[in-house]
């Protein structure tokens, strides 16, 4: 197939001028750096662009569009990034996010940071200014470096000053994106550079098909006997799987793993569904029972970092803060400088998950012991107890309805609808629907991820109804959803099959604060029984008001059968949420009043 789409060069005319000899003279025809670009994501499998227009790209979205690529244009910038991020993590494929130059780029910034934050693949395209005028700091329209901006929150950054560059930039972009650990990648095509006018068959020549974008990385097999020596000595033996497991796309190695090893896992939040929640050796019910029980601890794809206590400290057994809780490590990771991060990782396995993991099955041989049946046993006391406990708070009914008697009901809705991809954000609501929701399949839970961070609802929304075609269910904070909210506009514009669910209790973490001084509404409340379900109305999409799981079922089945972009405002009990949900220790206010 032709990749560069040709058009004759500048001032020629439509019919090609005779020669002095009456042939036809071969003019040569004329490509630009738009159609490059356009080209280059083409040629390596780039289908969909998320961005918003404007100088000096707007044609590139235009001609984008024209030539077959899924242009989707958001509300802001910070969304339509958010979204790229979020396709990266699911296709495996960067995500592409496309601005205009210095204010649409810093809107870009925080989704790249994000993305690099949490290793998912992405790409930030931004036009920029004139680089003569910016490096001479005249005052051009929109002026920034915004590669130097770009760099400290970037896996890579890189820029392209010509058409004939173009193959290369896009092609170091894809690889720094994919490869190794994945992360967020900064192009920086300047102004100039879409308008250069350059031979199509030399351009052509210049385009790269990126082969073999993220290479295997084949773990040492010292290392893979040295992990499984040390798993096998394990008295209390515990996996933890995290969000680069679910990414890697080896779900059937996994789930052997996990079976043939008969230990107890806890999978992070967006690797819930791996395996299914509800598996024998699940332990997300026992967690605070495994964590500190644990001697030997197998993590595949998770970091030590604050989501896991830094491995350390009361969490983990630990006598205080800081303490060694004594357990012993194997961590298996893409990247050789995360192991000792924050504990002494006793057997690094340093590869690719896929090749990891099978490595480690292909050792365990036929007749790997199972761990012992003391621990077994305890563990899933700890867990029976804790689902039985969980069990009787939901099956409550209180009036005005809290986060358990409506999660209840998602819970079910989520149960009956397994391929349907849950969006999460909040404080209350985020912790809530994580420990009470049980998801079924490989990465069906996207969420806050590393930074805890909002915002991230409604552009995770469009991308996954976008790259997988399934019913997408958004679980929102009302303090999280404002973060985003506006894009629902763009969900009703592309008529995107998202049923966003808002757990309003009246603010941030609860509705109930008031400002001692009188003057003003308190820092964490909102309006009180605001209608956002009219913000989805106001653009042609379905709202609904529940004040009782009833009505919130039947509002969310409703939406699932139809597929129409529906809003559905969950009235909670404004008292009900905690300060920060599960996180309230890392307030310093709230350490002080200890
Ligand atoms: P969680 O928040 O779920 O605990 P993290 O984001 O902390 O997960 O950790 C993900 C880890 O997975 C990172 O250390 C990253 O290097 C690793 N990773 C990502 N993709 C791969 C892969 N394909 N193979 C091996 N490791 C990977
Ligand atoms: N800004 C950003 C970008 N990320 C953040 N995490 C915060 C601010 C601080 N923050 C949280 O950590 S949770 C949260 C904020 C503002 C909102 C909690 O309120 P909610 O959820 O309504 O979304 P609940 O259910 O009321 O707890
Ligand atoms: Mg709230």
């Amino acid at each position: 197939m032709d990749h560069v789409a040709t058009k004759p060069a500048a001032g020629t005319a439509d019919a090609a001028p005779k020669s002095a000899a009456g042939g036809i003279d071969h003019q040569p025809q004329e490509t630009d750096g738009f159609q490059l670009v356009i080209d280059a994501l083409k040629l390596n499998g780039i289908d969909t662009i998320y961005g918003l227009p404007g100088i000096p790209i707007t044609d590139l979205t235009r001609r984008a569009q024209a030539d077959g690529i899924r242009v989707l244009s958001f509300r802001h910038e910070q969304n339509a990034g958010y979204a790229a991020s979020i396709a990266g993590f699911l296709t495996q494929k960067p995500g592409i996010c496309l601005t205009v130059s210095a204010p649409g780029f810093l809107n870009g910034l925080n989704a790249l940071a994000h993305a690099t934050v949490n290793c998912f693949p992405m790409i930030l395209i931004s036009g920029s200014s004139e680089r003569e005028i910016v490096d001479l700091q005249q005052g051009d329209y929109e002026e920034m470096d915004q590669l130097a901006i770009a760099k400290p929150v970037a896996k890579a950054a890189y820029r392209v000053l010509h058409a004939d560059d173009v193959g290369v930039g896009i092609a170091r972009a894809i690889r720094a994106a994919l490869s190794g650990r994945p992360g967020g990648v900064y192009l920086d095509l300047p102004a100039k550079l879409f308008a250069q006018s350059i031979d199509a068959e030399t351009a052509k020549k210049t385009l790269i098909k990126v082969v073999d974008p993220a290479p295997a990385q084949i773990p040492a097999p010292e290392a893979v006997k040295r992990a499984l020596d040390l798993l096998k000595s394990a008295k209390k033996p515990l996996i933890i799987l995290g969000k680069g497991a679910a990414y890697a796309q080896a779900d059937a190695d996994i789930k052997a793993l996990i079976e043939k090893s008969g230990v107890p896992y806890l999978p992070m939040s967006m690797a819930k569904g791996l395996l299914p929640d509800t598996h024998e050796q699940c332990a997300s019910a026992a967690r605070s029972f495994v964590l500190p029980g644990a001697d030997v601890v197998m993590l595949i794809g998770a970091r030590l970092n604050w989501l896991l206590s830094h491995g350390k400290g009361k969490t983990w057994g630990g006598k205080s803060a800081k303490d060694w809780g004594g357990q012993k490590f194997v961590q298996v990771d893409i990247s050789p400088l995360e192991a000792d991060s924050n504990v002494r990782i006793d057997a690094p396995v340093v590869g690719d998950i896929p090749s990891c993991v099978s490595a480690l099955l292909a050792g365990m041989g036929t007749n790997w012991p199972k761990p012992p049946a003391e621990w077994l046993s305890a563990v899933a006391e700890k867990r029976n107890a804790n689902v039985a406990k969980m069990a009787e708070t939901l099956a409550k009914n209180p009036s005005p309805m809290n986060f358990h008697s409506a999660l209840n009901v998602v819970r079910d809705i989520v149960k009956a609808n397994p391929d349907a991809i849950l969006v999460n954000e909040g404080a209350n609501a985020l912790d809530f629907t994580r420990s009470i929701v049980d998801m079924y399949k490989p990465r069906k839970r996207i969420d806050v991820g590393t930074w805890g961070i909002m915002g991230v609802g409604m552009g995770y929304c469009a991308a996954a109804a976008v790259t997988t075609g399934q019913q997408v269910i958004a679980i929102e904070g009302d303090s999280a959803f404002g973060f985003s909210g506006m894009e629902v506009e763009t969900i009703c514009r592309y008529n995107l099959p998202v049923c966003v669910v808002i757990m309003n209790n009246n603010g941030v973490y609860k509705g109930t604060d008031v400002d001692p001084t009188g003057r003003d509404p308190a820092p964490t409340v909102f309006v009180k029984g605001a209608r956002y379900e009219k913000l989805m109305e106001a653009f042609g999409g379905v709202g609904v008001v529940a004040a009782t799981p009833s009505e919130l079922k039947s509002a969310m089945e409703e939406a699932i059968r139809s597929r129409k972009p529906t809003l559905i405002n969950a009235v909670i009990d404004e008292k009900a949420g905690t300060e920060s949900g599960r996180i309230t220790s890392l307030n310093p206010a709230a350490a002080k009043k200890k």
